[in-house]
């Protein structure tokens, strides 16, 4: 069913989330002191080159390219945890299938490994790319977005930090505390990619995407992606309209160098690339 609110962070955050929003948007034109060693954000444009229709909808929680595809986690309360490809014409597999008694969360790929987080049941599944599950691993904390820097897997659980931990046991190793240029914590940070040295989020429930140094925390850009609203098809736009379908999947492919944007339930998946200005 699309529509209703079935997403319980979904109210709890809504308000914080839009507080954060026009805190950001303000940072990025403030010329005020700079309260926490962070540079005042800079703006960043989503150039759009093409988009993908899915064959069937999912509730993204995780997406990764990988491939020459992309993968999927999609997780609600209620509905079932899964782990897709999308192939780039939209085409959706299942992989596997953890049922509805856990809500999957976030997704990367490690060393040839597909690590899917789990939001509140501490548990994160590993699979091989086949999707088979290999082993399981406990999450002290809540799951939300999940990336990995090439050594460590970087997760979110949409409070005030970022967590690396270890691949194999996932202890936590490193803490790095979300900062802007203006005062407050930075909550909500959800669907994550790292990039280059950098790490892409967006915050839930709105329509910007942030890129943070995981070294600092510091929040540098800040990107509003309403343009996908608008470059949708009414029938595109009916799934992304519900107060639900949030904004909540990033994957990066290093060798085109493109981007692909999603969000929950959406039948649309946007390619393209991230425009700063010089
Ligand atoms: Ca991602």
């Amino acid at each position: 069913m699309r529509g209703g609110v079935s997403d319980p962070k979904q109210s709890r955050l809504r308000l914080c989330a839009s507080a954060l929003m026009a805190s950001i948007l303000l940072a990025a034109t403030a010329t005020g002191t700079n309260a926490q060693s962070c540079r005042e954000p800079a703006p960043m444009r989503f150039e759009i080159t093409d988009k993908i229709v899915r064959s069937r909808i999912g509730f993204t929680q995780g997406l990764e390219f990988r491939d020459g595809q992309l993968y999927e986690s999609t997780g609600r309360v209620g509905g079932t945890t899964q782990l897709n490809t999308i192939s780039l014409t939209g085409e959706v597999k299942t992989l596997a299938d953890q049922g509805t008694a856990v809500f999957g969360e976030g997704l990367t790929i490690f060393n040839d490994e597909i690590i899917q987080l789990t939001w509140q049941d501490h548990q994160v599944f590993v699979y091989d790319l086949a999707g088979t599950l290999k082993r399981r691993m406990r999450n002290p904390r809540d799951g939300w977005g999940l990336t990995n820097d090439g050594s460590r897997l970087i997760f979110s659980d949409g409070g005030d930090s970022i967590y690396f931990t270890d691949p194999k046991t996932f202890g936590i190793s490193r803490i790095v505390r979300i900062k802007t240029s203006q005062q407050g914590p930075v909550l909500g940070l959800n669907e994550l990619e790292y990039v280059r040295g950098k790490i892409y989020g967006n915050i839930f429930t709105t329509r910007i995407i942030v890129r943070l140094d995981p070294s600092t925390g510091c929040i540098e850009a800040v990107s509003d992606l309403g343009p996908l609203w608008t470059a949708m098809t009414p029938d595109e736009r009916s799934y992304a309209e519900g107060p639900d379908n949030v904004l909540n999947g990033i994957a990066h492919d290093a060798a085109t160098n493109l981007f692909y944007l999603t969000g929950k339930r959406w039948k649309t998946i946007f390619s393209g690339r991230f425009i700063e200005p010089r």
